[in-house]
């Protein structure tokens, strides 16, 4: 019996333990196992001092001490004075020693508010390492990154660290409704539980704003885009409020979505016009009751005459009445509005890819100063690959915000391993040429490029109230890597992958290079099986799960698959050429030339741009369509490759996650052949021709896979 006991009460710990670790993130802190690296560490940091006292710097106290046990199974002892030699010295510039003030001079003169200095210094010959910056919020950064360094075990000798966000909002948008569902959110519901706010808050709301922190991410806009006028109510406020004490001290602002129509639905007047005067001082009065509440309230975002949203077109107004008006609002708190380009009309039949930059890049300088627009990666929707939206670069003198998707709306939900800031970076790195050569997206976004002082980066969240926050344990590395790439734009991919390997699962050699290498290859996967050589929007209807690219018969033309394909006898894609569209006459003309001519339009992106022959030779000498079938088998093959790099990785990884990863991975396996299959069967009726050889061929009829349904599909309302 006691025995039996025993072992119950084993395999609940080692439950609960190996639990803890999916919910842990990156933050996991093991034990540092290289004996040569720990004693590193252990001899170059005996104490720790720690200057200040403010919430935010317990909070940097407690994650050094949590820190220094996991990783070091002890913490350095604790100082209230600098004796002796290799101290961690940490806080912000307001409390430092002058001695140490002056020794890092040069270093705050490069650093922004939110920037951070980790440096080993000499003061009176003794060694010592500090950790500061401007104020406090700066010092956690740097914490959170000094930290990284013992995850990392990279050396703590001779540092030398000064590092700034290059954005100032760095932001998650949450696309989280009040019943708690999520829009396209496909790990669970929403983290907010706004029935028992704002009196219990749950532990969740802390580790959210740590795990955010500890990535640089300053902001959270809390509700859906496709807004409710109620969160603006007094009853929600409050809970608001609440949610926002508990995130102050992480430096994480809170923003809500404003529905344009607010002033109607619970100001009870009979309009939202924005040149109403009643409707003027509605916001007004609303944004000052916010502000009276939170102080630091970030502002608004907004979603206007967009797929059914009120805006400011309702009343025969423009999208920039709306948004200065809102910013008139804030803008006395310091509140900033962030105005959606994401548009488009079903009145204009003509090219959906065009809409956004027809309806905003005319109002280029007409916004005040506190808006911001967003801008999507691409001109359509957050599709595997997309080329830049056309809006970049070309509104030198409106600030724009990216707005990327985290959640996997597009690309296989929380199902599929898929390491998307390998697409960010192609996105960022992208070269407008709007002035001159080098004008990439990163710098229109950073806002060096025409010196715009409001930045900032937007990610739609794939968080949810799944035991380990994202659905997939990979897809918390799309978290993380947003958040690096927030920071600073110019990241390079393979690098934040090897971080969030080496703080999540292992630091063994023969673990990080393989998992990185598909970790790296798998956006190009995706892109295979789902939408290769341009191809895109070919989901199935609604909840975009799975293919879809025979749906022909939906209201709006624009939602429909064989709009963006055009799959005929004659070809396939969607002709955005001078000689089609002319979608391309939007970038600038050394970007337009590229795209419109067949012979350098990247093959990446040809069925983006070009209606072209199923006889269409590629450069490797296929046809396009013997081509376009090997797409389709590539993405399944590196899928194939993914699970037999993780199959290798058992002993490296704890068992729970290790099987969570090995069966979301053949769940991918059977949906990229669903992909292949699917697509091909039905393009095939177009091109007429047999699949090339090495093209598996399908067990099933096009039929089948047209009768699949799935009524309850996750984040579709
Ligand atoms: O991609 C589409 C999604 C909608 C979303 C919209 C948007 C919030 O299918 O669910 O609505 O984009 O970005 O506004």
């Amino acid at each position: 019996m006691t025995s039996l006991r025993f072992v119950f009460l084993f395999l609940l710990i080692s439950f609960s333990a190996s639990a803890q670790k999916d919910y842990k993130l990156w933050l996991q802190y093991n034990s540092v196992t290289n004996s040569a690296v720990a004693s590193e560490y252990k001899n170059n940091l005996k104490g720790i001092v720690v200057l200040g006292n403010s919430e935010t710097i317990k909070i940097a106290e407690k994650e050094l001490k949590t820190g220094f046990l996991d990783m070091l199974g002890s913490i350095p002892e604790i100082k209230q004075n600098i004796e002796g030699e290799n101290n961690l010295i940490v806080g912000s510039q307001l409390d430092l020693s002058t001695e140490i003030k002056s020794e890092l001079k040069a270093d705050f003169e490069k650093i922004n508010n939110e920037g951070f200095i980790i440096k080993s210094i000499s003061l009176q010959k003794k060694k010592q390492i500090v950790i500061s910056g401007k104020n406090d919020i700066a010092v956690l950064y740097g914490v959170f990154n000094f930290l990284r360094i013992l995850q990392t075990n990279k050396s703590v000798k001779n540092l030398n660290i000064v590092d700034s966000p290059k954005t100032n909002i760095r932001i998650l948008n949450h696309w989280d409704n009040l019943d708690r569902t999520v829009e396209r959110g496909y790990a669970g519901f929403s983290l907010w539980n706004w029935q028992k706010l704002p009196d219990f808050i749950d532990q969740r709301y802390i580790d959210y704003a740590r795990a955010n922190a500890s990535i640089g991410i300053n902001g959270t806009v809390l509700t859906n885009v496709n807004a409710n006028a109620l969160i603006l109510t007094p009853q929600y406020l409050e809970k608001v409020e609440a949610l926002a004490n508990v995130f102050r001290p992480y430096g994480i602002k809170v923003y809500l979505t404003a529905r344009f129509s607010a002033p109607i639905e619970i100001g009870n007047l009979k309009t939202a016009d924005p040149k109403d005067p009643e409707v003027i001082n509605w916001w007004k009065t609303k944004s000052a009751e916010i502000y009276k509440r939170i102080p630091d309230f970030g502002g608004f975002l907004v979603k206007a005459n967009s797929e059914g949203q009120p805006g400011p077109q309702n009343y025969g107004r423009n999208h920039v009445d709306g948004a200065n008006m809102l910013a008139d609002a804030v803008a006395p708190f310091g509140g900033v509005i962030m105005w959606r380009a994401f548009v488009y009309s079903e009145h204009d039949a003509n090219d959906r890819a065009k809409q956004a930059y027809a309806e905003f890049q005319p109002y280029d300088g007409k916004f005040k100063e506190n808006v911001i627009v967003q801008v999507k990666n691409g001109a359509i929707d957050f599709q595997p690959r997309e080329p830049f939206h056309p809006l970049f670069g070309a509104m030198p003198k409106t600030p724009l915000m990216m707005e990327f998707q985290i959640t996997q709306e597009y690309l296989g939900f929380s199902t599929h391993l898929v390491f998307l800031p390998k697409l960010f970076q192609e996105v960022l790195e992208s070269d407008t040429h709007q002035k001159g050569k080098g004008s990439t997206v990163a710098k229109v976004v950073d806002g060096t490029l025409y010196q715009n002082k409001l930045t900032g980066i937007a990610g739609v969240a794939n968080i949810g109230n799944d035991l380990n926050w994202t659905g997939h344990p990979f897809a918390q590395a799309n978290w993380y890597g947003f958040g690096r790439l927030a920071w600073n734009p110019y990241l390079d991919s393979e690098i934040i992958a090897e971080e969030w390997l080496r703080s999540t699962f292992s630091n063994d050699e023969n673990f990080i290079k393989p998992v990185k290498n598909i970790m790296i290859e798998s956006r190009e996967a995706v892109v295979n099986y789902m939408t290769p050589l341009g191809l895109h929007h070919i989901m199935d209807t609604g909840h975009h799960y799975g293919p879809g690219p025979w749906v022909s018969n939906l209201s709006r033309p624009e939602w429909n698959p064989t709009y963006y394909h055009k799959a005929d006898k004659n070809g396939i894609g969607f002709d955005r050429s001078k000689s089609g569209t002319n979608a391309v006459s939007q970038y600038a003309p050394e970007v337009a030339k590229l795209f419109d001519n067949l012979e350098t339009c990247p093959e990446k992106d040809l069925l983006w741009f070009h209606h072209v022959s199923w006889d269409y030779k590629l450069k490797n000498g296929q046809t396009l369509w013997n081509g376009l079938a090997l797409k389709y088998q590539e993405g399944v093959n590196q899928v194939r490759e993914m699970q037999n790099v993780w199959n290798k990785a058992e002993k490296y990884v704890d068992s729970e996650r290790f099987n969570e990863v090995k069966m979301l991975l053949e769940i991918q396996l059977k949906e990229a052949k669903w992909w292949r299959d699917a697509c091909l069967l039905y393009f095939q009726q177009f091109s007429g021709k047999e699949l090339p050889a090495g093209v598996e061929k399908s067990t099933q009829t096009l039929e089948y896979f047209k009768s699949l349904k799935f009524p309850f599909a996750p984040g579709n309302g």
